[in-house]
Formats: C-alpha cells, structure tokens, sequence
C-alpha cells in the first residue's frame, strides 16, 4: 500500500518521524532488531507523549510519574528514542547507535535497571501489560493512602497483537477489569499482523469484545491520526474503567515497499528501503542525526513533567504525610525487623509449636506485617491453604484500595506479574501465594522477578508428596530443582518455625533479589530449640545437630529434617556419630566461603535427603555420596504412606549411611 505524504507537516509529524527515522536506522546499524512496531506506532506514542504523559528525565524515580509500559518489547527502539528525544542523561545519541551491542544500555529488549524511564523489563510478551495491572493497582492503593496530592498518575501501556494473543492477557484484563483500574490505558498496536504473516492465521477474537466483555471502556482509532488519538486517550482517562483504545496502524509505517507486511517486524528494512522511506516520510536528515526544532519539541514534554513534578514536592514537602510517603518509598527497616524477628525466635525455641510450615509462615507474617507497614499479601485464590492472610488484613476490591490483601483469583501468572509491577512501583511490598506445583504457571513472571531484581516473596506451599492425597497433580517433584536453577532467586525450604521465620527475615531485608518459600502443608516439629539471635539459615546450610565425630554427615531440607535427625538418632544407637546439616537455602550457601562450607559439611560420607529429585544437589554431594529422594512423580495416597512407599524414611537413610561408611 502506499502512503499519502501530507502537504503540511505538524511538528507532532516531525516528532514521529524523529521516532521512525531512528528506529530504522538503529535497526540498520545493529544489523539486528524490530522496526516494525516503532514505526507503526510512533504517532500513537508522540501524542501520548506529547499531550498526556508526565515524566521528568532528570528524576526518573519520581513516585507520581505516569508509568509507560511498552509491552510489545521488540520494539524497544521506541522506548530508546524516546527517552533520547526526551533528554534522559543515560541516553545520548552513542546509546543509540550502540543497539543491541555488548554493554550498552539499548539492549535487544529493554530492560529494567539499563537505563533511566524503563519502568520494566518487556519481551516476553504479555508480561508488559500484566506488570502495568500491578503498577495500576499500586497507583490506586497508594492514592488510597496518602490522597491524589501526592499520588495520581497514569499507567500507559502499548501491546502488540502477541501480548494480547498470550494467556496471560486474559489474567491480566479479568484483574484490572474486576479491580476498575481506571487509570490503566493499554494502546493496542491493531496492525494485523505477527511474525509468520496476518492475524488472520491465528485468531479471530474480537479483541474489543473480549475487553468489554472484563469490564473495559474500549474505543477504536486510526492509528495515524493524531487528533483521533488524542482524543481517545482523552476519552480514555475520563473513563472510571479501565480502557483499551485499538490503534488500527500499519506496521512499519513509512517504508512505502515494505509497510503493512510481516517483512517489517523484526528485520532491517535495508539501505535501499531506508532511502526510499526518508523520500516518502520527507525526512532529509543524515542517520542519527535529528533536526534542533525537533529535538526542542520533545524537550518541552520533560519541562512540562519538570514542572509537574516540582508541584508535586511541594506538595509532598507540606503534606502531614510526607514522613510516612518517603519511608513507604524507601527501604525496609531492616533494625525493627531483626528485632521483632529476634524476640519471636525466642519465644519459639521455648515453645517449640508443632505446625508445618505454611503455618509457621503465617505465624511470621503476624511478625512482619506488624512491623513493616508497607506489605501488601495475596493468594492465587488458596488464602485459607497458603495461610498469606495475617490477622489485621483487609482486602482490597472494585473502587476499593485502602485495604492490603489481594485476592488475585485463578490467575497465578497474572498474579506473579502483578506482584511485579507493584514492587516496581515502589511504595508497597508484595508477596503472594499459591501452591509448589504451580509454579510453573507463574514461572514466566517469576523469572522476571529475578532478572529484574525485584524482591517479591513467593509464598509456595504444599511443597512435596508430603501433601498426601491431592497426589501427583499437585506435589511438587521437580520444581524445587527448576526454581534453584533460576539465577537470581533465592528459594528457602524451611524446616521448622524458626527457620520460617528466619526466612521471612532474609526474604524482606532483599532490596533486589526475589524469594521463594516452599513450604509443607504437613506438621513439623520445632527442630531449633536453642536459640539463636543470628539468622542461621542465612549462611544457607548449618550444623543442625553435630556428632563428636563425624561418620557420616546427613544433609536435609524443609520436611525431611525430621527423617534426618531421626536416621542420626538410630545411628548413634548404633555408634555411628551421624552430623545433621539444615540446608534451607542452596543459593545462599553457595555464596558462602570454602572454609565455612567445608567445615560445615565434613569429610565424612555424606547423604543428601529431600523428598524432591536430586538435581541441585551437587552443591553438598560428591559422586561417591548418596541421596534419598524422589526419582519420578508421586501419587495420591495419605503422606505417611507415600513417605514409606518411596522409600523415604529414617531407616533407608541410616541403611544407606551404613553401606556408604
Ligand atoms: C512469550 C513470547 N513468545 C514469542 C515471542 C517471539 N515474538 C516476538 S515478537 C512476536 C510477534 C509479535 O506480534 P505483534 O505483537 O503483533 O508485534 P508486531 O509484529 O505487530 O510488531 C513473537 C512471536 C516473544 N517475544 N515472547
Ligand atoms: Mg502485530
């Protein structure tokens, strides 16, 4: 098809173009890269940009900024244009022109912590547009609590046909729909077309239905035509609903040979093509190289947001809430947690309660949540099984934010996402439940959680066959194994209350790493007695039980402790000294140093026990060790059996020590 070049050019033309000329050109130089979506999309994000969106490049961690989520992350180009154009320091002109090369901020996709005004890592698809649900929902919530003076802003998101095509979507629209998160605006790129060709080969939901259908105001535009636009966005933030405007464009807007087809997507469009675009779009200019009025145009937005934000410190500065506004937007206080932490270890190792440790989590939350103001819990529709809901919690709903717990239904990729983007946000602290084995319906979101660094608390229970008659559906037999190989996620498998405890602490004093706690739907006895003001389980593995010698050395985790110190106890019967080694967080033990490792787990034979497989577990086993686990999926019957029918028991642990030593 071809374009129709306007007699005149508004400076929002120029302001576009600005966008397309260095996403193509970018794309070019890299050799590599999407200007498919930039292009279509460039008069969309300049009038967003330029009539709505408030930002300041010189404070990028600004509370009250709109968000922009640019969920269809191949076209990170917009993203890195923008921010060039908008004067963000971290981005000149040389970043640019280093797309997608080693060590530059404008990586392949963008990414959260590379560079200023990328408020999250996009890629994947969908994740985009289910993170800004969390950004939305924390706006809302923190409006709740500190009033529209010092929080009311806008989250933008533009997504692609992919986002809306991914599962995830759907999780995230039904949320934001259910919750009224007014002031959630998701620009739909409607260009009809994906990677292997149009739309058409591979749906036909009628997307506009689909967002009404969860609640949303829908409306549909021209996606060139700046008035249009500008008016439905308009339309958009006046609405009490959440809204979605599709923005009918041609992928690749400008390249008059190439626009409108797949060809565009996700390859350079070519010298010759590049030259017949700047012809077509009238765009003169030499390759990086942008016109100063044009530049200026883009300037004035971040004066406008300067200024906005400057209205805004002083009204934070005057506000009777500032102090408690700062410290929700500042780190955790870590002294207080230790304390109280302190203070109820004490009172546990005297108690010594029998609970398994979902409850032991529960019973720590009470200890958290009265000391950090900040948490804000959920579950994945399992509350009363992953027990995330503390005592003094209210839930948060349609028009209502002023409570701290989410119920974020089925939906627990949604939810992971979500935790995402309200950890982003900053101001609250999310954790979420669900259970073990479902996981890997989150895992997506998860795995952001850890290349982004951002610390959310995974709530993860029922952690093993030890669940008993849900069976194997639901027990977890390798994703204790998966999650350990995820790089940047702690996961702590506690073996008691007070190592719950120490795990909660561990988990809340993370400013840029995620956690996960996998917990057991079955009692446990408390097996730390002494206690300790240290957080042990923060080395990682520690002597549990020593022996005045070391015959063999039997290493656990989470539930299996018991059968440890139960196998020690036959074996000293016998005269074998049997050391008992708590690991409840591989990652952390493995950052310890090797004096501290070898000491803690001996010369002596060694045995690995977790009711999970044994990948991982080269971190304590040589070759020459044993391990007592599972190797294939479990089955339904009570726990007690399951135990005794995979042969995980005291006395297979002690047999085998036997034959090992
Ligand atoms: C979860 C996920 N699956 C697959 C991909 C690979 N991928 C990148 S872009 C794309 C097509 C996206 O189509 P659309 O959102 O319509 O973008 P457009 O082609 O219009 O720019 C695919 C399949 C991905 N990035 N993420
Ligand atoms: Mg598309």
């Amino acid at each position: 098809m071809t374009i129709q070049t306007p007699v005149t050019r508004t400076t929002e033309d120029l302001m576009a173009n600005a966008i397309r000329a260095l996403a193509m050109d970018a794309v070019q130089k890299a050799n590599s890269g999407h200007p498919g979506a930039p292009m279509g999309m460039a008069d969309v994000a300049t009038v967003l940009f330029n009539r709505f969106v408030s930002v300041d490049p010189k404070d990028d961690r600004w509370p009250d900024r709109d968000r922009f989520v640019m969920s269809a992350g191949h076209g990170s180009m917009l993203v890195y244009a923008i921010n060039h154009l908008l004067g963000y320091d971290d981005m000149p002109m040389s970043q640019l022109q280093a797309f997608r090369q080693l060590g530059a901020r404008t990586a392949g996709h963008p990414e959260y912590g590379h560079a200023k005004g990328i408020e999250t890592t996009t890629g994947p698809l969908g994740q985009g547009i289910s993170t800004a649900v969390g950004m939305a929902l924390a706006e809302r919530m923190l409006n709740a609590r500190f009033g529209s003076d010092l929080m009311d802003h806008y989250t933008y998101v533009i997504a692609g046909d992919g986002c809306l095509m991914e599962g995830i979507s759907h999780e995230a629209i039904d949320l934001a729909g259910h919750l009224k998160l007014g002031r959630m605006i998701v620009l739909w790129d409607d260009n009809g077309i994906t990677i292997d060709g149009g739309t058409e080969l591979s749906t036909s939901t009628d997307q506009k239905a689909r967002f009404a259908a969860s609640g949303w105001h829908v409306q549909a535009v021209d996606g060139h035509d700046k008035e249009a636009i500008a008016q439905a966005i308009e339309a958009a933030r006046a609405d009490p609903r959440p809204s979605m405007i599709a923005c009918r464009t041609v992928i690749g807007y400008g390249a008059p040979n190439k626009q409108g087809s797949h060809d565009v997507h996700g390859a350079p469009l070519g010298e010759d093509e590049i030259a017949a675009t700047r012809e077509a779009l009238n765009w003169p200019h030499p390759p990086f190289h942008i016109p100063p009025e044009v530049t200026e145009a883009w300037r004035a937005i971040a004066r406008r947001g300067a200024e906005y934000r400057e209205a805004w410190a002083r009204r934070l500065s005057q506000s009777p809430l500032a102090d408690r506004f700062r410290a929700a937007f500042g780190p955790v206080d870590t002294k207080a947690l230790d304390a109280a932490i302190c203070a109820y270890k004490h009172r546990l190792s005297q108690d010594a309660p029998k609970v398994a440790t979902r409850k032991a989590s529960e019973m720590a939350l009470e200890v958290v949540n009265g000391t950090l103001p900040d948490m804000v819990g959920g579950s994945a529709d399992l509350t009363g099984s992953n027990l995330t809901r503390t005592k003094g919690q209210t839930p948060v709903g349609p028009g209502d934010y002023a409570g701290n717990y989410i119920h974020y239904g089925i939906r627990e990729h949604g939810m992971a996402a979500a935790m995402n983007g309200i950890a982003l946000h900053g101001g609250l602290r999310p954790y979420g439940g669900t259970f073990l084995a479902f996981a890997d319906y989150a895992r997506g979101a998860m795995r952001l959680s850890a290349l982004m660094g951002v610390p959310v608390a995974y709530v993860m229970t029922h952690d093993s066959i030890g669940l008993g008659e849900d069976g194997p559906t639901h027990q977890p037999v390798e994703t204790i194994a998966s999650l350990r190989a995820m790089p940047d996620m702690l996961v702590f498998r506690p073996a008691d209350a007070v190592e719950t405890a120490e795990a909660w602490q561990i988990a809340m004093e993370q400013t840029r790493t995620p956690s996960v706690l996998a917990l057991s739907r079955q009692t446990l006895p408390t097996v730390r007695r002494r206690h300790t003001d240290a957080n042990c389980s923060a080395r990682g593995a520690y002597v549990l039980r020593d022996a005045p010698r070391r015959d063999v050395t039997l290493i656990a985790t989470g539930s299996e402790i018991e059968i440890a110190l139960a196998a020690s106890d036959a074996l000293t019967a016998e005269g074998i000294a049997a050391a008992v080694v708590s690991a409840p967080c591989f990652e952390l033990f493995a950052q310890q140093d090797a004096t501290y490792r070898t000491a803690t787990l001996g010369a002596a034979p060694r045995i690995g026990i977790e009711a999970a497989i044994r990948m991982g577990w080269d971190l304590f086993l040589r070759p020459e060790d044993g391990f007592i686990g599972m190797t294939g999926f479990g089955a339904s019957a009570p726990a007690a059996d399951l135990y005794r029918h995979f042969g995980i028991t005291a006395e297979a642990v002690a047999g085998l020590a036997k034959r090992l030593i």
